[in-house]
């Protein structure tokens, strides 16, 4: 069988984490219109009758300004490092730009594996835009296999998995076929409580916040989850909690309707609002939230 590790990079607001999703027919990483989403490379495993394929989503490439800018940045760098395939996603919906495009292309170096230039949002982009935006994309990385896809169409999809698996080596399973992220359901279910901060907030809150699980207890076939969301403000938390608790209501019943739907069970979820100063530029808390990995290394 072929098996193999394939990374998805590219700018934020790709699609990168939509992709994953689709490919791993799961919900492995949270996917918003709001930029800057995705926080953690994040594995999703794809399995068929002859190949296991595991997919990494990857933190949008960004100016670091912050301590986790620099931890998103890392996480999506260090991603390449031994993969047998790399998506490059490009929004097929936003004109070339020769400064930031350039700059990303000269960021990311030289690459070692089989470079994918997929270009998504086809459903939506014009054929002019998409010509010239492929036309300049191949010069800057002319030795990559371009592909079209659409994962709202959806369309490409299938494609785009044959070709991987191409240039994929003959080997064994990495991970057992149940096995649908490296990441534990704790993980999600804080994800998604981030996820609806992103749906329903606006402007620096949701980048603001971070969200911690504190506990998850299963009895009597419900999950318990206490979770605490941190933001940097007094007056983002009065806007997270809302009138008379409004906002966090809505952000709580949301979040539980998901994760009852993920789960099967019931879900009793308990959500707390605490400041934190400055939390993006504080290594403990940080590492608290699971936004840091041991090795020290600012170059992002
Ligand atoms: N029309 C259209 N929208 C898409 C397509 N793929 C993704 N989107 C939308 O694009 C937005 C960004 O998607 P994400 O998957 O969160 O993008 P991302 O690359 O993971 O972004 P970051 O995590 O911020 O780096 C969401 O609103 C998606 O629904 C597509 O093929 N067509
Ligand atoms: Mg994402």
């Amino acid at each position: 069988m072929k098996s193999g590790f394939v990374s998805i990079i590219g700018k934020t607001n790709a699609g990168k984490s939509t992709l994953i999703n689709l490919l791993t027919k799961t919900k492995i990483s949270i996917a918003t219109s709001k930029p800057q989403t995705t926080r953690n490379a994040i594995q999703g495993v794809y399995n068929d009758e002859d190949s296991q394929i595991v997919f990494i989503d990857t933190p949008g490439i960004l100016h670091a300004h912050q301590k986790l800018d620099r931890y998103m940045n890392k996480q999506a760098f260090t991603s390449l490092n031994g993969v047998d395939a790399i998506i490059l996603l490009v929004d097929g919906g936003v004109p070339f730009n020769e400064e930031k495009d350039t700059e990303l292309k000269n960021r990311l170096g030289k690459l070692e594996a089989p470079l994918f230039l997929v270009f998504n949002k086809i459903d939506l982009t014009n054929i002019y835009l998409i010509q010239n935006l492929k036309k300049k994309y191949q010069e800057l990385f002319p030795e990559a296999r371009i592909m079209e896809i659409s994962c709202k169409a959806p369309f490409g999809i299938d494609d785009l998995i044959r070709e991987i698996k191409n240039v994929l080596p003959e080997g064994d399973a990495f991970y057992p076929d149940d096995m649908k992220s490296d990441h534990p359901l704790s993980f999600l279910m804080g994800e998604i409580i981030r996820e609806k901060i992103l749906l329903n907030t606006r402007e620096e809150v949701p980048h603001s916040c971070a969200v911690k699980i504190e506990s998850v207890e299963k009895n009597n076939n419900a999950y318990n989850i206490t979770a605490t969301i941190v933001c940097e403000r007094q007056s983002q938390k009065v806007i997270l909690v809302g009138k008379g608790g409004a906002m966090i209501k809505k952000i709580g019943q949301q979040a539980r309707k998901e994760i009852e739907k993920l789960t099967g069970h019931k879900v009793n979820l308990n959500t707390f609002v605490k400041v934190e100063e400055k939390w993006r530029e504080s290594d403990n808390i940080l590492s608290e939230l699971g936004y840091s990995d041991k090795s020290e290394d600012d170059e992002f």
